[in-house]
C-alpha cells in the first residue's frame, strides 16, 4: 500500500478481546425487580408500554418469553403462566438468579434482587 509517497506492507498482527459480563443476574419474568414473579409483573410491563409508567430496569427480566424483544407478548406470556398453566419463563427462570443464556440486543440489565 502506498500512502503519501511511501510504501507500506501491512501485516496481520495479533489482537485480543475481553468478554465482559455486563449484565446482572436476574429472575426471568420479574419485571418489577422485587425478587418474585406475580401479577404485578405483567401489569408493570403493560403500564410501561401503554400508560407511560416507569419501565423495567432489566429488560432481560421483563423479556419473559426470552425472544429477545420487550413487547406485549411478554405480559401475555406471564399471564398465561400465572393463570392458565402456560409454560414457565425460560432460564434463568423464577427460582434461581442467573445470567441470560440467550444472546440478544436488549439493554444492559440493572437488577438488584439477586446476590452479587
Ligand atoms: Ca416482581
Ligand atoms: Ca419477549
Amino acid at each position: 500500500m502506498t500512502w503519501q509517497g511511501a510504501t507500506y506492507h501491512p501485516t496481520l498482527g495479533s489482537c485480543a478481546f475481553e468478554v465482559v459480563a455486563g449484565d446482572a443476574d436476574f429472575l426471568r419474568g420479574d419485571s418489577t425487580g422485587d425478587g418474585r414473579v406475580d401479577i404485578s409483573d405483567p401489569i408493570h410491563i403493560l403500564g410501561c408500554k401503554f400508560l407511560g409508567a416507569a419501565c423495567p430496569t432489566c429488560s432481560d427480566a421483563s423479556d419473559a418469553n426470552d425472544d429477545g424483544l420487550s413487547d406485549v407478548s411478554d405480559p401475555i406470556f406471564l399471564l398465561s403462566f400465572l393463570f392458565l398453566g402456560g409454560p414457565p419463563p425460560r432460564p434463568p427462570g423464577l427460582a434461581e438468579c442467573g445470567p441470560d443464556p440467550t444472546v440478544d440486543s436488549l439493554p444492559t440489565c440493572d437488577y438488584s434482587s439477586c446476590p452479587p
